[in-house]
């Protein structure tokens, strides 16, 4: 067992999640804090009104809104983007306590409307700006690197309203003025980011990573050109800011495998994987893939991609590769014998040879060790895991324990994935930031009794609780593997 000696061991969150002060010294809404809390049957809601008055409230997967659609904050909905875990005045308290767990780095998300509030300023907000300076420097302060998201789920909402946010050129240069203002303010501080969190979600609806309130094919296909040709810009104007800086993309990473070995079943597999793909495709390689031009081809539809566009996409290639990690599926052409099984943003078939999570994700670290020589193997880059783990129902107990014993199993067996594909496969793997290393609202649900954390925050789903930070057992026990780096798990 050998980690490399400057392994980047740490925790992940995004700002949306973590944060609250949802409208705090001058911050525009964003699109997460019009998504209403769901439950596990019941799905989560955007919230908007139509020019008739009528509020409406349409599911965030399937959302496909009138064009005289405004979304914003309603009463009698709850929003949990909105306190959320209270990062916002914590933060202090809580990088203390990754510092002292001994974390090399932190994940987490600039809110861009907390920089621009609507997106369609020409000045920044500074109290934001401020906001993340402090947060920086107390990461710094602690030998702490931060790990930046440019857009993790929350587009300004103003530019949905506005022009109806990715669907339209314009906002390329919103967000490029965006990442202008913090790349130069953050220099020096920031060094590692990354594009937009889990850009190939954008294939299931644009709700989530994009504030496009549809899920038409042809605009979700403009919309991802979009993103891909502001991810390329931003990579090279983060380039130009600071020549220390590395820049990554995010996809979310759906290991599947074919349900059999029926040769149908492997090109069904094979077309999923693509679907994970096609974005770190062009963002890694620097164009469109083959096989997705023709599939858009075959769905007639026209990107319109111009030589001036490639060129761009050529030469914002990212430097290094990062991804979200938490489960495998199976892929069948169809199969009436198979149940079905649910996961991050996907839907497969369920694998007899594993177990699922309480919200029914299969746990799979091998499908890690699979996953990391995949995507080394493909673009021969250096990777980062930066989102891994299991939501769990954890009991805060008398005296202040929380035997998170689940944490603890799953986080081992997939280090131990990593640490093969290391030194027996020779990945290069840069570091590895577990998710909600404190706990957080979730993103599919806005739950907080789906916990991820080595510390427990008790805040619950009805909004009780006075948001006190108490450590897990799994907070010990990773202190121990990073001072260890990785060799005692
Ligand atoms: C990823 C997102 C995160 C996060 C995580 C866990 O898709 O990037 O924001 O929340 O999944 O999902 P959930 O919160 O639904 O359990």
């Amino acid at each position: 067992m050998s980690f490399p000696k400057d392994f980047l061991w740490g925790g992940a969150v995004a700002a949306n999640q973590y944060e609250g002060g949802w409208d705090a010294e001058g911050k525009g809404l964003s699109t997460a804090d019009v998504v209403t809390r769901g439950s596990r049957s019941q799905a989560r809601y955007v919230t908007y009104q139509t020019a008739d008055g009528v509020v409406h409230a349409d599911e965030m997967f399937t959302l496909n809104t009138p064009d005289d659609a405004k979304f914003g904050v309603f009463e009698g909905f709850d929003y949990p983007s909105h306190e959320a875990v209270d990062g916002y005045h914590r933060f202090k308290e809580d990088i203390a306590l990754f510092a002292q767990m001994g974390f090399k780095t932190f994940r987490t998300s600039i809110n861009w409307a907390r920089i621009f509030p609507t997106g369609l300023e020409t000045e920044p907000n500074e109290a934001g700006l401020k906001f993340y300076d402090e947060l920086f420097d107390e990461c710094n302060k602690h030998g702490i690197k931060p790990l930046v998201t440019l857009s993790h789920y929350e587009t300004p909402l103003g530019l949905t309203n506005a022009w109806g946010s990715w669907n339209d050129p314009r906002t390329i240069e919103a967000f490029l003025r965006y990442v202008k203002v913090v790349g130069e303010r953050y220099k020096g501080k920031v060094e590692y980011w990354l594009t937009f969190n889990e850009i190939n979600t954008l294939g299931h609806g644009g709700w989530m990573g994009a504030g496009v309130p549809s899920t038409d094919p042809q605009k979700l296909a403009m919309t991802a050109k979009h993103q891909l040709l502001a991810s390329a810009k931003a990579v090279e104007l983060l380039h130009a800011i600071d020549a220390n800086n590395k820049v990554g993309n995010m996809i979310a990473f759906m290991t599947y495998y074919p349900l059999t070995c029926n040769p149908d079943d492997i090109m069904a597999c094979w077309s999923e994987m693509n679907s994970n793909f096609f974005y770190c495709d062009v963002q890694a390689r620097g164009y469109y893939p083959a096989y997705k031009l023709k599939e858009y081809e075959r769905e007639g539809i026209d990107i319109h991609l111009t030589d001036e566009e490639k060129e761009t996409l050529k030469n914002g290639t990212v430097d290094f590769i990062s991804f979200s990690y938490y489960m495998s599926n199976c892929a069948a052409k169809q199969s009436d014998a198979a149940e079905t099984s649910i996961g991050n943003m996907s839907m497969g078939f369920k694998n007899p040879y594993l177990k699922a999570s309480d919200w029914g994700w299969q746990i799979d670290p091998t499908g890690l060790r699979y996953s990391l020589n995949v995507l080394y193997d493909r673009y021969q880059k250096p990777l980062m895991i930066v989102e891994n783990g299991v939501g769990t129902q954890d009991e805060l107990e008398e005296g202040d324990v929380v035997h998170d014993g689940a944490h603890i199993d799953y986080l081992r067996d997939h280090i131990k994935a990593m640490d093969q594909a290391i030194n027996e496969d020779g990945v290069e793997l840069w570091g590895y930031t577990p998710w909600g290393c404190i706990d957080l609202v979730s993103a599919s649900t806005g739950e907080m009794h789906k916990r991820y954390g080595f510390i427990y925050v008790d805040y619950q789903d009805d909004g009780t609780g006075e948001g006190r930070r108490i450590k897990k057992d799994s907070f010990d026990w990773y202190k121990n593997v990073i001072a260890t780096n990785g060799d005692d798990l």
